[in-house]
């Protein structure tokens, strides 16, 4: 019995069972075998009593149709017609829009009815956002690189011995990262066209796997532990909002309970490896840091991180990377200076010295064609980096020449959000949230620039929501989804939702709460995109470890992971076979063969977590 059958059977609902040509004609991201979801699509988790409540259902009809919603008996409780919405471009779907926001009463399991179609259930409440931050933030823990996950702390399912935890020895099992050296200068001149190496080795244990392999980014690292330790910052600085899944003994990581928040624990382990990825004095580029560290040659599925047997390498430094350390670990500095000062401190003299290390090596950029067993993170345009790192060092200092740096670059004054928000690649947003936020040495009417120029962002993805049919927050301007889409739908969450802090208007509180749907399963595919979150949910993203789909031993990612979703690029094989010809918004498979459409990674789970932080106080 195919998975999304059995789901159908435990939901008792007949109706359920249709198998919709419409649904699988286009080809969908939807597995061979299983009945195709309803055509109502819902956010299948819930909505809360006082935000918007809207349903897509997609329909041939042209008029208005009848809805009812029906209570957990199967009797109606509200009613009314639907708002004919024309074809979604990103769907390539006839829709219509159904809106029972009206409808404010507290309960589980609520259904909608339209055209002959039934809903999957969904609750009207509270306290699912609250479970979803704490499951975003805790899919850290069973990442971690150099440490054994504790079943009794993650799951039993989770435990596993720890990875890359020995020196390299040729030949021997988990090559390690106690003692990596650096490329050598044969694979260089390949990867960057000049015999580049080093003299050292370096013990780079620790820190997160970026996503299904065992590789270390430290661009992807950065803006990942950015984002946790922003969620926090937010929770000190904004009236009323919560520090409940920050505070600690709030997540399942093995530090509960030492005295310090459970966010900045876990923010600790990977701030621990950055630092160690710095090229030491005395070197060539001493203060800079290497773009990340990974095998020679990629693992396949499954390939659990102990298990690992292949060699480990650094690679070449670059400016991007460098100015990443240089600003997390400045704004590190500032929230551990509370819990460890002699670690606020150690983090301060890196950020400074990365800051020094990039000034006299603005331009070494890391290269497309640096994708062996790893991947790239390629990046030429720098002054985004630079603009962030000159934030959080200036915030954390007040230097002078930090101010002058931040003033001198085209994204003190100029729009820094593009439409998919920002990405590990575009990071000015970062420096613009913190200024905006954290109290520091810049003019009032500065500050009163960066809060109107993120209140103006926010309203600007809330007006191009309001004309999708499916409540979409990420309107791409040239239609298509990217590598990681989804995680465009957390990110402007979390700008939306910023621009309601500094306004409380509650249109854009309303927008951010619509924003979070897409994700929960209101969308063409009608999946919930968050592993363990709705009736039918993506759990076979690509993973080494997470690998269930082709070894039943292992489990499927933990709950609160966020699939990266679809991608008209189709950039691996296996989406490339089943998805030929796909509407953007459809260009996923639940597959783990299909790393393009459907894999995990650090920066997506931290956008999810933030954005969820915010979503669990409305
Ligand atoms: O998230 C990254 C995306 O923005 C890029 O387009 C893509 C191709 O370079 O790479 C993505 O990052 C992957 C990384 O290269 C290797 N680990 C898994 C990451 C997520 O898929």
């Amino acid at each position: 019995m195919g998975r999304g059958i059995l789901l159908a059977v435990t939901a008792g609902a007949a109706a359920l069972l249709v198998v919709i040509a419409l649904l699988q004609a286009s080809g969908g991201g939807t597995r061979a075998g299983m009945a195709a979801q309803p055509r109502i699509t819902v956010n299948q988790v819930g909505y809360v009593p006082d935000g918007p409540k809207r349903a897509t259902l997609i329909a041939q009809a042209q008029a208005a149709l009848a809805w009812r919603l029906l209570d957990t008996e199967g009797k109606e409780v509200a009613s009314g017609m639907t708002r004919p919405a024309g074809v979604d471009p990103t769907a390539r779907l006839n829709v219509h829009v159904i809106d029972f926001s009206g409808f404010t009463q507290a309960g589980e399991g609520y259904r909608i009815e339209a055209d002959g179609e039934v809903s999957f259930p969904f609750a009207i409440g509270r306290g699912f956002y609250e479970a979803l931050a704490r499951d975003a933030l805790n899919y850290f823990y069973p990442v971690r690189s150099g440490i054994a996950i504790d079943g009794a702390i993650a799951g039993e399912a989770y435990a596993r011995p720890a990875g890359h935890i020995s020196a390299p020895g040729k030949g021997e099992i988990n090559q390690g990262d106690r003692g990596v050296p650096c490329l050598s200068p044969e694979r260089s001149e390949r990867v960057y066209g000049v015999p580049w190496t080093c003299d050292y080795t370096l013990d780079v244990t620790g820190g997160w796997y970026d996503a299904g392999d065992h590789g270390k980014y430290l661009v992807n690292g950065g803006i990942s532990v950015a984002q946790l330790m922003s969620a926090y910052e937010r929770a000190l600085y904004v009236d009323g909002a919560s520090f409940a899944h920050f505070a600690d003994g709030a997540l399942a990581i093995p530090e509960a309970g030492n005295g310090v928040p459970d966010v900045l624990d876990e923010a600790r382990w990977e701030l621990e490896f950055l630092l160690k990825m710095q090229v030491p004095e005395g070197k060539p580029l001493a203060g800079m840091a290497h773009h990340k560290v990974h095998d020679t040659e990629w693992t396949g599925l499954p390939s659990l991180p102990h298990e690992d047997d292949k060699q480990r390498r650094l690679h070449r430094p670059s400016t991007a990377a460098t100015l990443n350390l240089a600003a997390v670990a400045a704004q590190g500095a500032r929230l551990f200076v509370k819990y460890d000062p002699a670690f606020a401190n150690r983090l301060l003299k890196a950020a400074e010295r990365a800051w020094h290390a990039a000034q006299a090596h603005p331009d070494l950029h890391a290269p497309e064609t640096d994708n062996m067993g790893g991947g790239p993170y390629a990046d030429d345009d720098v002054a985004d980096e630079f603009y962030w790192a000159a934030a959080e060092l200036f915030i954390t200092t007040g230097a002078v020449h930090y101010r002058d740096a931040l003033v001198a670059s085209p994204y003190f004054r100029g729009d820094v959000f593009r439409d998919n928000g920002f990405d590990w690649a575009f990071v000015a947003p970062l420096g613009r949230m913190s200024l905006s936020l954290v109290p520091n040495a810049l003019s009032a009417e500065e500050i009163a620039f960066f809060r109107a120029s993120i209140v103006e962002a926010g309203r600007r993805f809330a007006a191009l929501q309001e004309e999708r049919a499916f409540g979409q927050i990420y309107v791409p301007s040239n239609g298509e989804y990217g590598w990681g889409s989804n995680h465009s739908f957390a990110q402007i969450g979390t700008i939306v939702a910023r621009a309601y802090d500094y306004t409380r208007d509650p249109r854009l509180r309303e927008a951010a709460l619509e924003g979070a749907d897409y994700l929960l399963g209101r969308n063409a595919l009608g999946i919930s995109y968050i592993t363990g979150y709705g009736s039918h949910y993506a759990q076979n993203q690509h993973s080494g470890w997470f690998a269930h789909q082709v070894d039943p031993s292992l489990p499927h990612p933990p709950k609160g992971a966020l699939a990266g979703g679809p991608n008209a690029a189709l950039q691996d094989p296996f989406a490339a076979e089943r998805l030929a010809g796909c509407a953007p918004q459809r260009c996923y498979i639940d597959d783990i063969e299909s790393w393009s459409t459907n894999e995990i990674t650090i920066n997506w789970n931290a956008a999810l977590a933030q954005f969820a932080a915010f979503l669990a106080e409305q």
